[in-house]
Order: structure tokens, then C-alpha cells, then sequence
């Protein structure tokens, strides 16, 4: 499909259009909701014509804090063709729940992303696996724009650094994502309120879910894999929502002696969504892209059609098979 897309040529493809249509993933995380925030913004300050954004689910309490997140609609639309659809923080369009159709009918589609690559839908993408963030991607391109960064657009972009890097302690942190993380925080992002908001403020329905999802914790005999499940009726006991389990799975992950740590929750529609997470070198991403999913090497995620019993024993029989 040619050489490459410039930066350069993303920010003319910008200019060039009128009309967008941003879209963040379904489960939106911090990452797919700031980066999302901050082109919106971005291109709001280019006085654009339209600029709509979307997400096939509302945002998460945590991320209301979002300069812009109340603007986020997850209704269906009427048919409109958008000049363009800016896809963020997905690399497959089918993570784009009820709006892919929206996606498909744009007349240019540009993916910023930093996921292993799943499928090709553009030849207009600002797509890197070495980030560690969709964030520093679209902070890349509003450079590009050469749009200010107002402090709105530093808050959203480093809460999706933030998210995404655990506050800088997960391994795909680098040099860049400091460079950049600094730049945000001179430019009038608020570190401290970000970490408050994103890790350090839950409901009591999530601290309650916690409590009883990590009564389920079990580990391989040779503790190299652990996880937690969480079934609808554990759900309804703690009066918690699927979107308040951000953050479960680290608490698998933080055994001394786990190499791979798995949570699954049945979901309201009786799938069983699965987050994988490793330490060292098990790719999760290859794991969960056996079951339809995909990801990081070390953060991944896929949905199974099975009970939740089932869905434990063939991802324990998948890891173990990667592991040996
Ligand atoms: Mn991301």
C-alpha cells in the first residue's frame, strides 16, 4: 500500500477536511477517551466545521474529569458522511461497536493507534507499536497541526499516557513518553489531579467488587499464571457495573512468581470478557488474538462465547501452551 504516511501528509489530510467524525473504542479506557479529547479540541481550535465525537459505550465515571467528555455521544446517528473519521486506539474497526458503519461510509479514515496491527482499513495512519500510548501519537499529530497546547488538550493526552503506562511504571515507558509527559505538564496538565482522578478515586461499588473478585484468585501449581473471575452474580452482589473493574488484573499480575495474569468477568450479555497480562516474555497479544482479541505483547484483551468456567480452562490450556 505504498510508502508510509508523513506526519506531514496526516496534518494536510486534516486541514483539507471540514467535517470529522472521532471515534474511541467501546470499553473506552483513558487512553482511546484523551486521545480522542484532545484532537477534538485540537481541531475545534482550526475552527472546523463539525467536529463530533463518539463511543459505542458512555464514558466511565473516572474519566468524567475530561475537559470535553460530556461532548462524547454514544447514541446511534443518522446517516451522515463525514469528511473524515479519526479512529483512535483500536486496530481492528469492529472495536468500534455501533459506529464502525459511521467509519466505513467517511471519505478518508485516519487511525492513530500503537496496537499490534490486526487489519488495514487505511492508507492514513499514524500507527506505532513502540508507543506507549495512542496519546503520544496524537500528540504528534496536533504538533503537526501546529495547534497550541492548551492546558484541555495537555489534560486529556496525558491521562492517556497515564493510563496506559500505569503512572509511568509498566515497561512501554520510555524516553519519549517522559519528553512528552513533561511537555504536557508545562503546557498545564495536572499530574497529581490526574493520578487522584484515574487510580486513587473509585466507587464504593468498585472497592466492594474488588474485595470479592480477589477472593477468587488462583494460581497454576508452578504460580507462574493467576487470575480472578468475576460472574454476574458477584457483580450483582457488590452492585458494580462491568465498567468498574479497571485495575483488577494487577493485583494478579503483582504475585511474586506470575508470568501471566488473567481476569475474566461474564458480561450482561453472558460472554466472558478476558484482560491478560504478562511480565517477561509471554505475548499476550498473541494469546488473545487466538480467541478474536488483540493488544500489547504485554497487555491484552478478548471476549469468548463460553461460560465462565469454560473460559478459564481454554485460556489456562492456550498460556500453558505458550509457556512451554
Ligand atoms: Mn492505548
Amino acid at each position: 500500500m505504498g510508502r508510509p504516511i508523513t506526519l506531514k501528509q496526516t496534518a494536510e489530510a486534516l486541514c483539507h477536511a471540514d467535517t470529522f467524525a472521532i471515534v474511541a473504542h467501546l470499553h473506552p479506557d483513558g487512553d482511546a477517551l484523551g486521545s480522542a479529547l484532545a484532537l477534538y479540541h485540537a481541531l475545534n481550535a482550526l475552527q472546523k466545521h463539525t467536529v463530533h465525537v463518539f463511543c459505542h459505550d458512555p464514558v466511565p465515571e473516572i474519566y468524567r474529569f475530561l475537559p470535553g467528555s460530556t461532548r462524547i455521544r454514544s447514541e446511534a446517528q443518522p446517516r451522515t458522511t463525514y469528511d473524515m473519521a479519526i479512529v483512535c486506539d483500536m486496530s481492528q474497526l469492529s472495536r468500534a461497536g455501533k459506529f464502525e458503519p459511521l467509519i466505513r461510509s467517511a471519505r478518508r479514515i485516519l487511525q492513530v493507534d500503537h496496537h499490534v496491527p490486526l487489519e488495514r482499513f487505511t492508507d492514513l495512519r499514524v500507527v506505532d507499536t513502540r508507543a506507549a500510548a495512542t496519546a503520544e501519537l496524537a500528540y504528534a499529530v496536533i504538533r503537526a497541526l501546529k495547534v497550541p497546547i492548551t492546558p484541555e488538550i495537555a489534560t486529556c493526552l496525558l491521562t492517556g499516557i497515564v493510563t496506559d503506562t500505569f503512572s509511568f511504571k509498566f515497561p512501554n515507558t520510555t524516553p519519549r513518553t517522559l519528553r512528552i509527559a513533561s511537555v504536557l505538564q508545562a503546557h498545564g496538565a495536572d499530574l497529581s489531579t490526574i493520578n487522584e482522578e484515574v487510580f486513587e478515586t473509585r466507587s464504593f461499588s468498585a472497592v466492594k467488587l474488588l474485595g470479592l473478585a480477589l477472593s477468587t484468585i488462583q494460581r497454576t501449581p508452578d504460580g507462574r499464571i493467576a487470575w480472578v473471575s468475576v460472574s454476574r452474580k458477584t457483580f450483582e452482589e457488590a452492585g458494580a457495573s462491568e465498567d468498574e473493574t479497571e485495575g483488577i488484573v494487577n493485583f494478579a499480575r503483582s504475585v511474586r512468581g506470575v508470568e501471566v495474569a488473567m481476569f475474566l468477568r461474564e458480561t450482561a450479555n453472558h460472554k466472558v470478557r478476558v484482560s491478560l497480562r504478562s511480565r517477561g516474555k509471554v505475548n499476550v497479544a498473541q494469546i488473545a488474538n487466538r480467541f478474536g482479541g488483540g493488544g500489547h505483547e504485554n497487555a491484552a484483551g478478548c471476549t469468548l462465547e463460553t461460560t465462565l468456567h469454560e473460559a478459564e480452562r481454554l485460556l489456562l490450556k492456550e498460556v500453558q501452551a505458550w509457556m512451554a
